[in-house]
């Protein structure tokens, strides 16, 4: 799809394609359609993290919580979104061991209860493997810090989701 495309969409189609670039937060593909039009990627990807700067320390907090955990219990369920299912099992977090899953699980669980929002790493940028070390390299970072970190990673997955829907190369 391209950018004359994306300028040409009404709202309710603009938020049905990209309202999940941002995990379930359709509310700012809503906010980033008043933008348009947009000159290309870079533009779009510019108004979806200005809004998540914009916001107050309770909503950047409330997008980080709409994140599954990784490697948590919604696989199984069938919970994911279509994205964050592709992204997770692309990164091979789904294989792993029981042993290395009951790790996993223990460091998230830790990692939440300090910070208050789920661990997030855009895991199409990590090797296989780095999950695990990156989620206790960052469980002792301090959290003004971490929330940046995981901001980061939120606009990194959003970057990458917007590459596919305009089919580019990330
Ligand atoms: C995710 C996700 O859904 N996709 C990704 O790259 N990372 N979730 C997370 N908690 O980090």
């Amino acid at each position: 799809m391209d950018i004359e495309k994306v300028n040409s969409m009404g709202f309710g189609e603009f938020v049905d394609v990209f309202g999940n670039v941002i995990e379930r937060c359709p509310l700012i593909a809503a906010a980033v359609w008043s933008k348009r039009p947009f000159s290309g990627l870079g533009d779009l990807e510019k108004h979806f993290f200005a809004f998540i700067d914009g916001l107050p320390l309770s909503g950047q907090e409330g997008v980080l919580r709409c994140h599954p955990e990784l490697a948590g219990r919604q696989p199984q369920c069938g919970r994911l979104t279509a994205e964050s299912q592709r992204e997770q099992s692309a990164a091979g977090l789904q294989n792993l061991g029981a042993a290395e899953r009951l790790r996993f699980t223990e460091l998230t669980a830790q990692y939440r209860k300090r910070f208050g929002f789920p661990f997030v790493l855009a895991v199409r940028l990590s090797d296989p493997g780095a999950a695990p070390r990156e989620l206790a390299r960052r469980l002792r970072c301090p959290p003004a810090q971490e929330l940046r970190t995981a901001l980061g990673e939120v606009k990194k997955i959003c970057h990458l989701r917007l590459a596919d829907l305009l089919g580019e190369q990330p």
